[in-house]
């Protein structure tokens, strides 16, 4: 292993949990929890879970869900908590005393029943959707998923704020398009408001930047109307890719105008201009913003040969963004988000595990993996990006993209 940086000093937090990685969306759908297992197999055995903090994730309580999400949809998600939770709440209570009942998991007890109670009547006829579309599907403790996404993402803003790291990382996190009360794009629960709103109780100023090859509109909606978070997301746009939201000129209202920057481009970037748009977009972004905090959506679905996303990026593109990032020296905290092509999915946030921990891993994947199958026919960490793939952006576009967004920054007063 080499040492990449100087301030190899810094302390990571990693959160995870294997139970994330057992729930499934469907056969067909391409959203495979199971890569979280994959990415963090590797991370064990390049062996840097040994160099991180390794916290367990847990819940995130319903109380905690609501600092963002519509009570009655929250209402709504729960009866898809498992079953097997619901019951065992409900047994706890009515076998002990509830004076017995920790102090802690009272309020939450007491919420899960009555809630469990209530979800008969308000799930008729209910506004809500969730299952209508095949993107979200409802799937056997779809509520608990979210609630241990969420949960390590609220457990990442923790981590940071006291001190205790700083950098935290959580891959099943990343939930870009989920909104208040609606679910979208493979997302239910947003963990990453969740995670915002908790920096947001002592940080003045939080810098949202997304990678994902999606548009970040979920997180974006959350914040456009303040100057307090800035949200930053370069994505695929044009020919009805997904959302079809984060047009250059969505910058955000009232006082949070020129805090929403929007990056879009066409298919085929590869690492080099995507790169230097990376760099010359963040660097002016953290001059004139001065955040007290990062937080980075990392989806992989960026990456050359993904099944949905359309650009060409090598893991070494990829995570030269989030090696950029670090080198501001801000508190950061890096979450997941798409990528489906599971074996590069695993392979990037292995990598840029790494990365944070000014580690660079082997280019040979650990032969004791128990998915070591996937990685065939090379078994390498970087596998070759697709050839002869056309880049649709012309330099002038993306120069344009480029002088807008810094004459949007130039209107925020310093
Ligand atoms: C963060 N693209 C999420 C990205 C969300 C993309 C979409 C699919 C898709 C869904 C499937 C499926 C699929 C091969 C791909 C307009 C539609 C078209 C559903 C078939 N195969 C993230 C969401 C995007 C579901 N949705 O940013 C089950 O592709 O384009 C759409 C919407 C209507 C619904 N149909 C697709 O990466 C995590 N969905 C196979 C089975
Ligand atoms: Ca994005
Ligand atoms: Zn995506």
């Amino acid at each position: 292993m080499i040492q990449t940086d100087s301030d190899s000093s810094r302390r990571v937090a990693y959160f995870y949990n294997r139970f994330i990685g057992k729930f499934q969306y469907g056969k067909e759908h391409p959203m495979k929890p199971k890569r979280i297992i994959m990415a963090h197999n590797l991370i064990v055995n390049y062996g840097l879970f040994r160099q991180m903090d390794v916290y367990l994730i847990r819940e995130a309580q319903l109380q905690e869900i609501r600092k963002f999400h519509d009570p009655d949809y929250i209402i709504y998600l729960s009866q898809f908590m498992s079953q097997n939770k619901i019951n065992f709440v409900k047994e706890y209570c009515s076998a002990n005393n509830e004076s017995v009942i920790p102090e802690n998991l009272l309020e939450e007890f007491k919420l899960i029943i009555k809630w469990s109670q209530q979800q008969k009547i308000k799930t008729e006829n209910s506004e809500f959707k969730v299952g209508d579309s095949p993107d979200n599907p409802t799937f056997s403790g779809l509520f608990s998923y979210c609630q241990l996404s969420s949960g390590a993402s609220i457990d990442c803003a923790h981590s940071i704020l006291t001190g205790q790291a700083d950098i935290a990382i959580n891959w099943s996190g990343g939930l870009h398009h989920a909104k208040k009360k609606e679910a979208s794009g493979f997302c239910y629960i947003n963990d990453i408001v969740l995670c915002i709103l908790e920096l947001l109780r002592v940080y003045v100023r939080v810098l949202y930047v997304d990678i994902d090859c999606h548009h970040g509109d979920g997180v974006e909606e959350a914040f456009y109307l303040t100057n307090r978070v800035m949200t930053l997301s370069f994505h695929q746009y044009g020919d009805d890719f997904y959302p079809g939201t984060g047009q250059l000129n969505s910058v955000g209202v009232g006082v949070g105008r020129y805090y929403s920057v929007n990056v879009p481009m066409k298919p085929g970037m590869s690492d080099e201009p995507y790169i230097e748009m990376f760099k010359k977009i963040t660097s002016r972004v953290m001059q004139v913003y001065r955040p007290d905090c990062i937080v980075m959506q990392c989806g992989a679905d960026s990456l050359s040969l993904d099944k949905l996303g359309g650009f060409n990026l090598s893991i070494k593109g990829h995570g030269a963004c989030v090696q950029y990032m670090k080198s501001f020296g801000t508190p950061m905290i890096l979450l997941g988000g798409g990528g489906y092509t599971i074996s590069n999915v695993s392979r990037c946030w292995a990598y840029e595990t790494g990365i944070a921990l000014g580690q660079q891993i082997d280019q040979a994947i650990p032969s004791n993996d128990i998915y070591y199958d996937y990685y065939s026919p090379d078994y390498l960490l970087h596998f070759p990006i697709k050839q002869n793939v056309e880049n649709r952006n012309k330099t002038e576009d993306l120069n344009k993209i480029v002088s807008t967004v810094y004459d949007y920054l130039s209107y925020i007063e310093n």
